[in-house]
């Protein structure tokens, strides 16, 4: 594994005590106009009041800039500034235990068995001792300038200070040496000198007690015990080396469950157990939690963290620092995220799934993981508005190289749980990419529905794949094969009339023509230059015209505008022309189609038995066929036939020329033309 040794540090203390969160004073309610700083009456303006006003007024002029405002949340910051202190002095190796109490007057004390905070003459201000200094000093560096003691800053790096400024009344008690000293203050205001209360002997540590102050947080501001709870609770499972004891008064909790007055919690388990009690009847895609420490001697150094994929939920990802939460993340967070990834990635091309990995991403592996870390590091460096997120770089370097060593360890071990893990996560990433294009889909759809022409009869169909357009020669045509079409797969337009012929008409006529326009919008592609494949809405596209001289005519118009405007849109094979029938024939029972003359003559000589009479009927156009005639004669997939609409590749260069001859507005040119090919007429194929 690799060695975390050049970002933790053995000795030093977990956090640095910092300048204030948030740079914008929150304007909370409460928190003006603000609040004198102690008063007079308690202790007297002596000198070292007023050093003490000035140096923590800024607390309680602007709390918000300090713990981020002055709410609940905020308030709970001052419990997490204090039990954060304690952590410190049992990560360091020095405390082994600490004591939460709330008490029915809303006091709250914290208590460690560690050094105690020292109470010699602190050595840059020998006047005071250095509890004094650092109960009444705001620190913007987090060591004392003589670097004889390094402090320790909570959640926010504020210190302990911030908690004593916007509390009514505090008090410590430090037991060092055999010797128990004591020392009040009020609203950051020393209520005396720090006092000696003689030997003990069977006590070490530090206690500190203290109420919040209403004038602050406002007179109904009160800790919840759940909060606090949980939040001690916490603590234990970070740092299997500490035993927390929770205490609270019975009348506080009473009508509130799973919150007791007295608890105990160590959990030597760390990290896993805590998963494990948050994941509790969840089910999981593969039993076996991926979990892992890897630790340094006093704790400093340590790396934690239990990871699960949940069945049947989103996940969630909790992170800690030296025990503060990161609800933001960070940098140990990123890292994380990346070893998943690459060690998921890895594990892809040996089983040879590679190929479907491509599109996973780390958001893929996170979405349904339920993951818990835990780093400690030597002065780690927070950011954001209220620093919650980790911004230490090398904490992202060191968590990815370690729990990727140990996650491919964990794979290898269990290639059948790897193979669970590495499946589900995929199918996750496939799910998200089907989910997003349905999404654009139903967005282009929309967007396009609104701009679509309405003679259009649509198709319900969402994506362009099965769908048709049939281009349909006037209005009671258009009404039979509205009738006859599948509503799913089949959209019908109705063109009134000839449509202009491009290739005569100039430019600003074909913009102007609504026949056109419509049908640029319902096929939604663009023209010209602006032609897109991907965004035809059918993928086939049927002229349907009488089947005379003038249904010809049409659908010749029809194919030289989409020559000249799409011709993509024939080369992709597109475009069809529909074979309507021109006779009906009937003998009795039985019908047959004909599409021209030639075919009825072959089927009155072939499809009928005996010499009962056969009945002719010639249809005037596909408004005259009843919508199952036309249907089962021209439009059903299964019984239709189809010309689909090609430019021969040998004649490519030829039949742009071809159709300027024959639909361009120089009528010598079609008159040559037709004489040349008179004796081809009957050759002629649909080809163009
Ligand atoms: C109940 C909450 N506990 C604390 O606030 C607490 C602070 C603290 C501490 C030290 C030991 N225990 C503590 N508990 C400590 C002691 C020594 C050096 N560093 C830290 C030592 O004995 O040499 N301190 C936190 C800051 C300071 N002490 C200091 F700045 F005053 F040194």
């Amino acid at each position: 594994m690799t060695d975390a040794n050049d970002l933790f540090g053995a000795q030093s203390s977990t956090r640095k005590a910092a300048v204030p969160v948030s740079a914008p004073a929150k304007k909370a309610g409460r928190a003006a106009p603000p609040p004198a700083l102690g008063t007079p009456g308690e202790a007297g303006y002596n000198a070292a009041s007023i050093e003490v006003l000035e140096g923590l007024e800024p607390v309680r002029r602007r709390p918000g800039m300090y713990i981020g405002g002055t709410d609940e949340k905020a308030l709970h910051h001052l419990f997490a500034e204090v039990i954060d202190n304690a952590m410190d002095e049992a990560v360091a190796g020095h405390a082994s235990f600490i004591e939460v109490e709330l008490e029915e007057g809303g006091y709250l004390s914290v208590t460690d068995n560690g050094r105690g905070i020292p109470v010699d003459p602190h050595p840059k201000f020998p006047k005071k001792s250095a509890l004094e200094v650092i109960m009444t000093t705001l620190h913007a560096g987090g060591k004392f300038d003589s670097k004889v003691y390094e402090t320790s800053g909570g959640l926010h790096g504020v210190g302990v200070s911030v908690v004593n400024a916007l509390s009514e009344r505090l008090e410590v008690e430090v037991a060092r040496g055999q010797t128990l000293y004591r020392q009040v203050f009020a609203r950051g205001i020393p209520q005396g000198k720090l006092e000696n209360l003689g030997r003990v002997h069977n006590r070490r540590g530090t206690k500190v007690r203290f109420k919040p102050d209403p004038q602050i947080f406002g007179k109904e501001a009160r800790f919840s015990p759940r909060r606090l709870f949980k939040m001690a609770r916490s603590k234990a499972y970070l740092f299997g080396g500490v035993e927390i004891r929770w205490r609270c008064a019975p009348a506080l909790i009473e009508g509130i469950d799973n919150v007791p007055t007295e608890a105990t919690f160590r959990f030597p388990g760390g990290l896993k157990d805590y998963l494990a009690r948050e994941i509790e009847g969840k089910e999981l895609v593969v039993d076996h939690v991926f979990s892992g420490k890897v630790e340094k001697p006093g704790g400093h150094g340590s790396l934690e963290w239990a990871v699960a994929w949940l069945a049947g939920e989103d996940g969630f990802s909790s992170s800690y620092c030296n025990t503060i939460p990161t609800p933001e993340g960070g940098t140990h967070e990123s890292g994380l995220r990346v070893a998943l990834l690459r060690g998921l990635r890895e594990h892809a091309e040996r089983v040879g799934q590679a190929k479907r990995m491509t599109a996973v991403t780390t958001d893929d592996v996170m979405a349904t993981c339920a993951s818990m870390l835990s780093v400690f590091i030597r002065e780690p460096e927070f950011q954001g508005q209220t620093k919650d997120k980790l911004a230490t770089q090398e904490a992202a370097r060191i968590v990815e190289t370690t729990v990727r060593d140990a996650f491919d360890h964990w794979l290898a071990a269990s290639p059948q749980q790897a193979n669970k893990v590495l499946d589900w996560v995929i199918d996750r990433a496939e799910e998200r990419l089907r989910r997003r294009q349905e999404k654009e889909v139903a967005r282009k759809t929309a967007t396009r529905k609104l701009r679509l022409p309405g003679k259009l009869a649509d198709c319900t169909n969402a994506g362009a794949a099965g769908s048709e357009l049939f281009i349909v020669e006037g209005d009671s045509a258009g009404g039979s094969a509205k009738q006859a079409r599948d509503r799913t797969t089949q959209a019908v337009l109705p063109l009134r009339g000839k449509i202009l012929n491009v290739a005569s008409a100039g430019k600003d006529k074909l913009l102007q023509n609504q026949q056109l326009a419509d049908l640029v919008q319902a096929l939604g592609c663009g023209t010209g230059a602006h032609y897109r494949d991907g965004d035809l809405r059918y993928e086939k596209i049927i002229i349907m015209t009488d089947a005379d001289v003038d249904g010809a005519h049409i659908a010749s118009l029809l194919i030289t505008f989409f020559y000249r405007q799409m011709p993509r849109l024939i080369d992709n094979g597109h475009l069809y022309l529909a074979m309507p029938p021109l006779y009906r024939l009937t003998q009795g029972a039985k019908t047959v189609y004909a599409r021209d003359d030639a075919h009825k003559e072959q089927l009155l000589k072939t499809a009928f038995k005996g010499n009962g009479k056969v009945e002719v009927g010639r249809f005037k156009g596909l408004g005259e066929m009843l919508p199952n005639q036309l249907k089962e004669t021209t439009m059903d997939p299964r019984k239709r036939t189809l010309l689909k609409v090609t430019v021969l590749p040998d004649e490519k260069p030829e039949t742009g020329e071809t159709i300027e001859r024959l639909m361009g507005n120089k009528p010598e040119a079609r008159f040559a033309f037709i004489q040349e090919r008179a004796p081809f007429a009957a050759e002629e194929q649909l080809d163009i």
